[in-house]
């Protein structure tokens, strides 16, 4: 059923994640590489599909431009989730006027580096516009149609899984439906409806009822379990149920969450985590992101992981550090912790040190207001080294105009430059040497993002 093992065992796969790849997880601010061997596992995504699994991320389209965020996107991940530009007040904010561009711009760069795509959500009570609100009842059921169909028609045979209806249930013991316009006007039977309508509109995707606070066995997920054993006996269509999994100190990831998945995979269908997050840091958080990644792994059905979000600067929790990243791309112990339950290694680079050949650490010298230079310092692991190379990648329209104490070559895109030595190839173990750049702003002050030190 997932194709993903061919996918992401190819040569080009291969390429991108240990070279420029790499350079995306590696650091601002110091963080160590190791060239890798071209078949370890040493990505999440190229290690959930040595497993069967892919491993996706929410992506909002205004960071595409931004290129630590595309560089750790491209090399970790293979689904992707437009966080918020498939909504309905994004794409259908006027009656039956759609506009797909945000949206697009997520696809086709998910399509061209050959990720799967997550479409989130077709009707939910939330970020929904005030004119669907105000529809009465028939008006609504042919607005809701409509939307299903205009929006799953537009991304026909490109998004792998839909979550068709979102959070359509109650909070607490009550088992109840959410009050919405859709389940306040139209009854218990839109959920059916939609699902239904969705499954003629695009049969090749995977249709999802997605929610929260269900990942352990409660009131609220004992109603969404009935909802879709009464769907499967009765025939309305259903493919997968998503656990959101959002994790924080007042709602852990439940002692039976793994029980929990598999007894909706007993269902028959699949079982995906769709919003991955756990608030907190360090060892604790490590911890519980490596035991959600092995229930998922115990459960056959269970078919993905989807991350809500890359990196802690830009979680929706604003003041929290829930993700695998943090807000300098650094990797964190959650991130080794969800690689290792995957059965991947880092192979020392993740700012362990552990046997690496050369590290490269990067720091801003001087800045104008046009310009900043930069300094990469090259520090020999515990054997000599005779030569290094270090990629450093710019946002464009940044440009270098100078460099010095190394050998620059270039990209055919010219964003990334690929720096050796200038005579300063011989480093005893231990020893350092840098090399440094100018940076013509144009317009955009992010730092360079510096690529994984390789050496010999
Ligand atoms: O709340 C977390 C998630 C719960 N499950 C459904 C998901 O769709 C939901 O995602 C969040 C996004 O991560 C946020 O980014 O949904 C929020 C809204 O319900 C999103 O926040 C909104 C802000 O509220 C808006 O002010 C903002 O304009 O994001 C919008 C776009 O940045």
């Amino acid at each position: 059923m997932l194709m993903l093992n061919s996918r992401r065992t190819s040569p080009p796969r291969t390429r991108r994640a240990l070279g420029a790849g790499l350079a995306g997880l590696l650091a601002l601010t110091g963080v160590t590489a190791l060239a890798g061997t071209a078949d370890a596992a040493t990505t999440l995504a190229s290690a959930a599909a040595a497993k069967g699994r892919y491993f996706g991320t929410a992506v909002a389209a205004g960071h595409l431009g931004e290129a630590p965020y595309v560089s750790t996107l491209n090399t970790e991940f293979d689904s992707v989730t437009p966080e918020n530009e498939m909504k309905w007040d994004a794409v259908e904010a006027t009656r039956n006027s759609f506009n797909f561009s945000a949206a697009d711009r997520i696809v086709s760069h998910a399509q061209s580096r050959g990720m799967k795509v997550r479409g989130h959500t077709l009707v939910w009570h939330s970020q929904l516009p005030s004119w669907v609100s105000g529809l009465g009842a028939t008006d609504l059921r042919a607005a809701m149609n409509n939307h299903i169909n205009q929006v799953m028609g537009h991304y026909k045979g490109k998004i792998h899984s839909w979550d068709v209806v979102n959070e359509a249930f109650q909070d607490g013991s009550s088992g109840a439906r959410r009050s919405s316009p859709f389940q306040d006007k139209l009854g218990n039977g839109f959920i059916e409806e939609a699902f239904r309508t969705a499954r003629a509109a695009d049969p090749a995707a995977k249709l999802c009822y997605n929610d929260y606070n269900t990942d352990g066995i409660n009131a609220k997920s004992n109603a969404v379990y009935n909802m879709v054993k009464d769907f499967k006996a009765r025939g309305v269509p259903i493919d997968c149920v998503g656990f959101q999994s959002h994790f924080n100190s007042a709602s852990p990831v439940p002692a039976d969450y793994q029980a929990n998945l598999q007894r909706f995979a007993d269902l028959g269908v699949e079982v995906q985590i769709t919003e991955l997050d756990i608030e907190g840091s360090g060892t604790s958080q490590a911890t519980s992101y490596g035991n959600v990644v092995k229930a998922c792994l115990a459960v056959t059905r269970c078919t993905g992981i989807t991350v809500w979000g890359i990196t802690d600067k830009y979680s929706w929790r604003a003041s929290g550090t829930p993700l695998l990243f943090d807000s300098n791309y650094n990797k964190k112990p959650a991130y080794t912790a969800v690689l290792s339950a995957l059965g991947g290694s880092s192979g020392g680079g993740d700012g362990g040190g552990s046997g690496a050949a050369c590290t490269a650490t990067y720091a801003k010298a001087e800045e104008w207001s046009d310009r900043f230079n930069g300094r990469v310092t090259i520090t020999a692991g515990s054997k000599a080294i005779s030569t290094w190379s270090v990629t450093v990648t710019l946002t464009p329209p940044q440009k270098i105009s100078t460099t010095w104490n190394g050998t620059p070559s270039w990209d055919s895109s010219g964003n990334v430059m690929t720096m050796k030595p200038n005579g300063n190839g011989n480093l005893a173990a231990g020893a350092s040497t840098s090399f440094g750049f100018t940076v013509m702003k144009n317009g955009t002050s992010t730092p360079p993002v510096i690529g994984s030190c390789t050496a010999s």
